[in-house]
């Protein structure tokens, strides 16, 4: 059986994706870019500046290194802003009782986030107790699907990376997940996470026997 959960925060835990969006949105407004629907979903689960750079698109030649970066920082401070207004009343379906249910069956949670506000969002959620680890996205050099994030994850709770179930809702995540050697279990549609080891609709449908059974050595 497993001995650690490796969970995702956008998509998984929270839907932070809107807060995101939102934001991405209203900075590519102020700097004359249209925004649709197709480039909000290629942002989910991509860092921030690979974000950016999806954002500006042909646009991205216009802009030099540092302006780049300013650009990055003003998006984040319009998601800084609008995750502060949020509370455990924003967590998805499931996601407190999936965790409620992993520590009791015993096992060791970390949370491998893309996100650099992470930390403050699980303090926001009231969920900082379930968490034996949550990876600082700001000392990971390698996007997803690189399995950088993942392997520092199960490093810092000591368990073997064939010992833990990642659980994702992004494509890049779930071949990060496995790409670390772990199995995954994708939260979402079966047919876009076609590379996970299981998919779920949404955490509701977690089932804590079923999957620790699934596998690990
Ligand atoms: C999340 C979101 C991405 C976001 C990234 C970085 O990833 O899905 O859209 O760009 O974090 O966020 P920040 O700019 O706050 O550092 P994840 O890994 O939680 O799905
Ligand atoms: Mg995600």
């Amino acid at each position: 059986p497993f001995k650690a959960l490796v969970f995702d925060l956008d998509g998984v835990i929270a839907d932070t994706a809107v807060l995101h969006h939102a934001a991405w949105k209203r900075l590519a407004g102020e700097i004359g870019l249209s925004f649709d629907e197709t480039i909000g979903e290629r942002l989910k689960g991509v860092d921030r500046m690979g974000s950016l750079e999806i954002v500006l698109g042909d646009a991205s030649a216009r802009y030099t290194h540092d302006e780049k970066h300013a650009l990055a920082e003003r998006k984040n401070g319009y998601y800084v802003a609008a995750i502060a207004q949020l509370g455990p009343e924003n967590l998805l379906p499931g996601a407190r009782e999936a965790l409620v249910a992993a520590r009791a069956a015993g096992l060791k949670i970390a949370l491998a986030s893309a996100s650099r506000s992470a930390g403050a969002l699980v303090e926001r959620f009231g969920l900082a107790d379930f968490f034996d680890h949550v990876v600082d996205a700001a000392s990971i050099a390698r996007p997803k699907p690189d399995p950088e994030i993942f392997l520092a994850a199960a490093r810092a709770l000591g368990v073997a990376p064939g010992d833990c179930l990642g659980i994702e809702d992004a494509v890049a995540g779930v071949d990060a997940i496995r790409a670390a050697g772990m199995r995954a279990l994708g939260v979402g549609d079966g047919a876009v996470l076609a590379h996970a080891d299981a998919v779920i609709g949404g955490l509701t449908e977690f089932d804590v026997a079923r999957f620790v059974a699934m596998s690990g050595s």
